[in-house]
């Protein structure tokens, strides 16, 4: 099991002139504003506040990167889904993910954040595929487990391996308050570097 060392905040970037060279293995987190993104990667690094976390939604606009063991990179991403957003703000996202998913040559997997109380819907299945037919490797990962009994969990997973087409088994839980799922996703993590 991979122990934390080091953690610490690299830099932001909203495009690759911005981007950290730091030719260490990569891996993104992605998924909607408030899934939980910046609370798995402080539960991971076992630090409370390297990430800002339940900043107002959408706030949050560009690349973050923290590098870990001076090993690998995380990269937080910005969370689609802020209606808020203007249609020249939702290109500026799109843009921005699409510009990290073909040149981040460092980027080895990225895991996919979803409430676990949420249906997935086009929006998932479409970045899912869209990441894929880049040669993304996507993980989806479901959050914040502890609002939901183990039996509610179980019927989720079930349901969304069958909506994304692929094994249960292969859709780590977490929840970043109980700190479950920790060990899963540095197993992955570790198997790639
Ligand atoms: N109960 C519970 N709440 C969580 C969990 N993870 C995140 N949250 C809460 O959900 C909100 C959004 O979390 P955040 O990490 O900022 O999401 P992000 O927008 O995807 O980065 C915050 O209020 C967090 O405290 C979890 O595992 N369980
Ligand atoms: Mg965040």
């Amino acid at each position: 099991m991979i122990k934390i060392v080091s953690a610490d905040f690299v830099k932001s970037a909203s495009g690759k002139q911005g981007y950290p060279s730091l030719a260490v293995p990569e891996f993104a987190f992605f998924g909607r504003s408030n899934a939980g993104k910046s609370s798995l990667i402080n539960m991971l690094v076992n630090r409370k506040s390297l990430v800002k976390t339940g900043s107002r939604p959408g706030m949050t606009r560009l690349i973050n990167f923290f590098l870990v063991n001076k090993a690998f990179c995380l990269a937080d991403l910005p969370g689609y889904g802020y209606a808020q957003r203007s249609s020249q703000e939702q290109d500026a996202f799109d843009q921005m993910l699409a510009e990290y998913s073909r040149e981040r040559r460092e980027l080895k997997t990225l895991f996919f954040l979803i409430d676990l109380r949420r249906l997935p819907g086009d929006v998932e299945k479409a970045s899912v595929e869209w990441f894929e037919s880049l040669g993304v490797e996507v993980v989806i990962v479901g959050t914040k487990a502890d609002k939901l009994g183990s039996n509610e969990v179980r019927n989720v997973v079930k349901k969304w391996s069958a909506f994304f087409n692929r094994s249960a088994d292969l859709i780590p839980v977490t929840s970043a308050s109980k700190k479950n799922g920790r060990d899963t996703i540095l197993r992955l993590i570790a198997e790639r570097l």
